[in-house]
């Protein structure tokens, strides 16, 4: 299931003219408005978490650049440093500001295996998830991703401790590998994240240390020990004291590999671990779900607004003319496939993922792209009767709201083609996806 196809700047720049609108039409409101504006500024928050020991903070502390290992217990909000720490940071949620690039766009909270209560309050301050496992995710993990409620797109599952998958680097050719094609192979299932990785944290913690980056001597000696004796001797008793520091340098697996990085074994280290390719989801896909989700929210406490303007009738316009753009409805979309999938109603959620990724009439209608305007027609209409069935059958109410979302965004499209097709001065300003 991929993110609703509208790009993040888009999104932001929505936003901001949302409010821009809002300061305008309720200065008086200023105060909540500036509140609001900064939540939009805020870099995307992430919970970090997953099954006891799977190695989620020292995936944080890789992500940070912190090389730190205070084996502290309670979660902890790592930001950057320069900026104002996010309000709402929950209690016995300890936070960190960390100086430097790595957290310029992304704020990680480590869970450190929070439960029950204190995970969902936790939860309830971030806007995206990266779920880890170091196993096959078992029904306990798939029931905590469910409940997370971050939904398909808003959550990313890290195989960690990639190089120790399987029965690790004694068993195995390569476990970093066969750890990647486990990964592939679980980002086959779109129904509970958007992808899955394997990462090795520990490898990016050594690439960085001073011990590996200030050795001069270890490439030479990595290239060495590329034997099936090495290996083997591994298992033996008495490995020589070298050997042995080399495998706290660098591990088992930066030994038995780490040849492959040729007069690079700090660079080779850090590029296996595969740290980096998750840096970039998180950054990309992952931001745009969580910005996405963001938006929902501030849209909704925007709606409350009117409650307290001064001229409710003024404000309510501005919201009611934000509710129409072309932006808005993706938007709102987004969190109903959240909630979906946490209600386990998978089918909907993808459904409504479809719906809202849809970035033309024909994509809406199910049809090819450049179908004639009729089959577009036809085939928007054949999605409305099917959403319609599915309404008027047993239905709870979080598929209703969700289906109703559908069909207002399903009819909206339909009058739009059928003016086109009437021939009459069709407006676009109203149009679903001229922005
Ligand atoms: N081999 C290997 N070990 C790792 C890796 N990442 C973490 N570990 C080890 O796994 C153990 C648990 O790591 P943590 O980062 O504390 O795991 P956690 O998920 O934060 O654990 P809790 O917060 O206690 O649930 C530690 O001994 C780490 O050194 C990795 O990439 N490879
Ligand atoms: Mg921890």
């Amino acid at each position: 299931m991929s993110v609703v196809s509208l790009p993040a700047d888009a999104v932001s720049a929505f936003m901001d003219r949302v409010l821009d609108d809002l300061q305008v039409t309720a200065p008086e409101l200023s105060a909540q408005i500036s509140r609001l504006r900064g939540r939009t500024a805020e870099a995307p928050r992430i919970l970090v978490t997953g099954g006891p020991g799977a190695g989620a903070s020292t995936l944080v502390r890789a992500l940070v650049g912190d090389a730190g290992t205070d084996g502290s217990s309670e979660p902890v909000l790592w930001c950057a440093a320069g900026r104002s720490v996010p309000e709402d940071v929950p209690v016995g949620v300890r936070v960190r500001q960390v100086a430097g690039a790595a957290l310029q766009n992304l704020t990680l909270i480590d869970g450190a295996g929070t439960a029950g209560e204190a995970t969902a309050a936790v939860a309830a301050c971030a806007d995206a998830v990266v779920y880890l496992v170091d196993r096959e995710p078992s029904v306990a993990d798939r029931e905590r991703i469910r409940q997370l409620g971050f939904g398909p797109a808003g959550t990313v599952l890290v195989v960690s401790r990639a190089d120790e998958f399987g029965a690790g680097s004694l068993g195995s050719t390569d476990p970093l590998a066969d750890a990647r094609g486990y990964a592939r192979a679980l980002s086959e299932d779109t129904s509970s994240w958007v992808t899955a990785v394997a990462v090795s944290p520990l490898l990016t913690a050594a690439a960085s240390s001073p011990a590996v980056t200030g050795d001069a001597g270890l490439a030479a000696r990595l290239a060495s020990y590329r034997s099936p004796a090495v290996a083997a001797g591994l298992l033996g008793t008495d490995v020589p004291p070298a050997l042995m520091a080399d495998l706290q340098l660098v591990g088992t697996y930066g030994v038995l590999h780490g040849g492959a990085g040729g007069d690079q074994p700090g660079r080779w280290l850090a590029d296996v671990s595969g740290v980096g390719d998750l840096r970039t989801l998180l950054l990309g896909r992952l931001a745009q779900a969580a910005l996405l989700r963001r938006s929902a929210e501030i849209l909704d406490e925007a709606g409350q607004l009117r409650f307290t303007a001064s001229d409710p009738a003024a404000v309510g316009e501005v919201l009611d003319r934000a509710g129409s753009a072309p932006e808005a409805w993706r938007i709102r979309l987004f969190p109903e496939i959240a909630r979906l999938a946490e209600a386990g109603m998978d089918d909907d959620a993808a459904l409504v993922a479809r719906i809202g990724d849809a970035d033309s009439p024909a994509d809406l209608a199910g049809v090819p792209a450049g179908s004639p305007q009729v089959e577009v027609l036809n085939g928007l209409r054949e999605q409305l009767r099917t959403v319609n069935l599915r309404l008027t059958g047993f239905t709870v109410p979080v598929v209703e709201t969700a289906l109703t979302a559908v069909s207002v965004v399903l009819r909206r499209a339909i009058g739009e083609v059928e003016t086109g097709l009437g021939g009459s001065d069709y407006s676009t300003d109203a149009g679903l996806w001229k922005t």
